[in-house]
């Protein structure tokens, strides 16, 4: 009996061989079926209260930043109302929000964190 030959776990074809007569091996196009996830942007607030030693600190905690990054992305909140502090997959993105707003509630500041969707 004649078996398909395996592919890797996550690799599909991109050609399948599908024989038709016996001597005869077709090659079909198999359009890729896997899209790249969607990928959402964490975004900080601005708040009147919250003070900016604390924030820098938390966007290099969380987003890995070294303190000249993180001081220039809290600059911009703060003049903006909103800034980017990193892009992620949607379950590491609500990951960040929680650390975020966890440790924003712990030291007793309003400081808001929020995930969106970035657009395609
Ligand atoms: N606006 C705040 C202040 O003047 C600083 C701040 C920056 C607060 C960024 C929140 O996401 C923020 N102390």
């Amino acid at each position: 009996m004649a078996t398909k030959p395996k592919q890797p776990p996550g690799k599909s074809p991109t050609l399948t061989p599908e024989r038709d007569n016996g001597d005869t091996v077709l090659l079909e196009r198999v359009p890729q079926k896997t899209k790249p996830p969607q990928m959402y942007q964490v975004l900080m607030l601005n708040d009147d209260y919250t003070p900016m030693e604390f924030v820098v600190m938390v966007i290099q905690e969380f987003f890995s930043k070294d303190r000249e990054t993180a001081t220039q992305i809290m600059l911009k909140i703060h003049l903006d109302g909103r800034g980017v502090c990193g892009v992620y997959s949607r379950d590491v993105a609500a990951t960040k929000v929680d650390q975020v707003m966890d440790a924003a509630s712990k030291s007793g500041h309003p400081l808001q964190c929020v995930a969106e969707p970035i657009e395609s």
